[in-house]
Parts: structure tokens; sequence; C-alpha cells
């Protein structure tokens, strides 16, 4: 299997609630090495560009208000096969819905407030990590 890079982001709901240390630990006990973090508060403009493909979607404003209501932690992480696996550790989207011992089976508080975000495929991997940590971040 390749080695990936895939954008990774610790949510507004989990970095109030003090979380980040517990699920950076998390991810790096299974494997993933953090390549680049940043700790920051997301603009409206940001999660437009983002979270493009939810534009206009009925949960579009709660989730715009979501991610700008406190700081996120992005990150980019590495490892073989990184985006297919760390969708497998975080679990589904609705933590009601998230297999046992998944990121947002442990922390979620509901499918808005759902801790984590990660790139759904390779594509979006290299589309997301270019949009916050630039091309040079890419390239292992
Ligand atoms: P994903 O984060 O598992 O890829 P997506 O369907 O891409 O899930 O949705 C992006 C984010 O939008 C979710 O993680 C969640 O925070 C939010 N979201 C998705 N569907 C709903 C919903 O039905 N109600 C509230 N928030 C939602
Ligand atoms: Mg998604």
């Amino acid at each position: 299997m390749a080695i990936e890079r895939t954008l990774f982001i610790v949510k507004p709901d989990a970095t109030t609630r003090n979380l980040v240390g517990k699920i950076i630990a998390h991810v790096e006990g299974e494997g993933f090495k953090l390549v680049e973090a940043r700790y920051t508060r997301l603009t409206r403009e940001q999660c437009n560009e983002f979270y493009a493909e939810h534009v206009g979607k009925g949960f579009f404003p709660e989730l715009v208000d979501f991610m700008t209501s406190a700081p996120v932690m992005l990150c980019c992480l590495e490892r073989e096969g990184a985006v297919a696996k760390l969708r497998e550790v975080i679990g589904a989207t609705d933590p009601a819905a998230a297999a046992e011992g998944t990121i947002r089976k442990l922390f979620a508080e509901s499918k808005g407030r759902n801790s984590v975000h990660a790139s759904d495929s390779v594509p979006s991997a290299e589309r997301e990590v270019k949009l916050f940590f630039g091309v040079a971040a890419l390239s292992h």
C-alpha cells in the first residue's frame, strides 16, 4: 500500500472540551505521523471553500456556525493507506452509527458536533491538504 497524506481536523466541540491531546494521541496510536499542524479559528469564507460540496444543503448554515464557533486543530497526517485508514479510525458521521472504539463513538456529541474531520478520498485529501497547508505539504 502507498504512503499517503490526508487532512484531519479536530473540530470546535472537541477543542472546547480540551480533547486535542487525547485525539492526536489516538491517531498516533493508529500509526499516523503528524507532518503539519496549525491551531486556528476558521473564517466563514474558509468554511465555504472547504465544504463547497455541502453549500446549499439544509445543515450547511449550522455547519458553518459550528466550525467557526471556536478554534480547530488542522493536521496533515501521513501513513500507509492514510486516507481510507483514517476514515475507518474516525467512524461514521453520526456517532450513534459509529463503530465501537472509533473517535466519533468515543468523543462526538451529535451528527453535527462530531469532533473530527477526515478527507473522504485521495482526490479530496489532495485538495484539502493543499487548501490549508499548500502544495509542498503533499510531497513525502
Ligand atoms: P463526514 O464529515 O463524515 O465526511 P459529511 O457528510 O461530509 O460527513 O458532512 C460534513 C459535516 O457536516 C459532518 O461531519 C457534520 O459535522 C456535518 N453534518 C453532516 N450531516 C449533518 C446533519 O444531518 N446534521 C447536522 N450536521 C451534519
Ligand atoms: Mg465529508
